[in-house]
Formats: C-alpha cells, sequence, structure tokens
C-alpha cells in the first residue's frame, strides 16, 4: 500500500456536489481508501480567470495501484461522472489530480509527480496544508 495525495475541483453544476460524489467514488473503488479530507474552499479561477469560480478540496488515499494505474482510475472517474475535456483550465465538473504519491518521483509524457504545478497554485496548497504537515516538501518540483 502506499499513501497518495490529489487535489479535486469542480466549478459547473453543483461543484459540491460533484466533489462529495466524487470522494465516494474513490473510495468505493476496490484499490483505493480515502484517509482524510481537507474541507472544501471556494476558491477564485486561476489561470483563465473568465469562468465560475471553484469548489476545491484534497484527499489522502491509501492505494495499491502503480501510480500509472491511479491516473487511470481517477480519469475513469472523471468521465464516469460525465466530465468531457475541452480547453485546458477551462470549466469543468469534475477534476481529479494527482498531487504526490509517496516516494515516487516520476516524469512521463501522461503523468508527472509530484503534480509539476501544484507548488504554486494556493488551490492546491491550501487544502492540503489542512492534510499534510510538510506541504513544502510534499510539492517540491523535479528539476
Ligand atoms: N483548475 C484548473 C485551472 N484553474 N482554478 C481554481 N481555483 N481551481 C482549480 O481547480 C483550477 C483552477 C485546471 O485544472
Ligand atoms: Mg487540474
Ligand atoms: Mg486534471
Amino acid at each position: 500500500m502506499a499513501r497518495a495525495w490529489l487535489s479535486l475541483g469542480a466549478n459547473i453544476g453543483d461543484p459540491r456536489g460533484q466533489l462529495v460524489e466524487a470522494v465516494s467514488r474513490l473510495d468505493a473503488h476496490a484499490d483505493i481508501t480515502v484517509v482524510q479530507q481537507s474541507s472544501v474552499l471556494t476558491t477564485k479561477p486561476w489561470g483563465k480567470t473568465d469562468q465560475p469560480d471553484f469548489a476545491n478540496m484534497a484527499l489522502a488515499i491509501e492505494t495499491s495501484l502503480a501510480p500509472i494505474d491511479l491516473l487511470d482510475a481517477v480519469l475513469g472517474i472523471e468521465r464516469a461522472m460525465g466530465r468531457v475535456r475541452k480547453e485546458v483550465w477551462g470549466p469543468r465538473l469534475i477534476d481529479i489530480d494527482i498531487i504526490a504519491y509517496e516516494g515516487v518521483r516520476m516524469k512521463s509524457e501522461r503523468l508527472t509527480l509530484p503534480h509539476p504545478y501544484a507548488h504554486e497554485r494556493d488551490f492546491v496548497l491550501v487544502p492540503l496544508g489542512e492534510i499534510v504537515e510538510d506541504v513544502t516538501a510534499l510539492v517540491a518540483p523535479t528539476d
């Protein structure tokens, strides 16, 4: 089992409701257990600012999945919840990003860990800070 940390975000539909649904779908996955949850924060859109405010939260999970299999699992949950990918940084029903995975630093086409931009995004750092003692170390980017 490994510990991993996820960032969840939503800004269309019922953002808080979709976060609750995503947490329960993650926990229902046979190979994922949600072990800690931050509170849900309302945040101003970062990157592309002409879109609704987001609801954001962070989770700690235990998983037996390797990082790339965890990525496939979270993308499967996004799809099952109706997410359609249109524009980068655009409005979304649900976004589930892997921020860090215990003991793993990797850069591949599909997945970079820790998440390459987490360290500069307050909407990730603030909720994560509620459930992790040393967030700066957890998200320190690989050069
Ligand atoms: N996600 C983005 C882009 N901008 N801004 C906020 N506040 N919260 C997000 O989750 C978010 C964002 C791309 O994933
Ligand atoms: Mg994201
Ligand atoms: Mg994403």
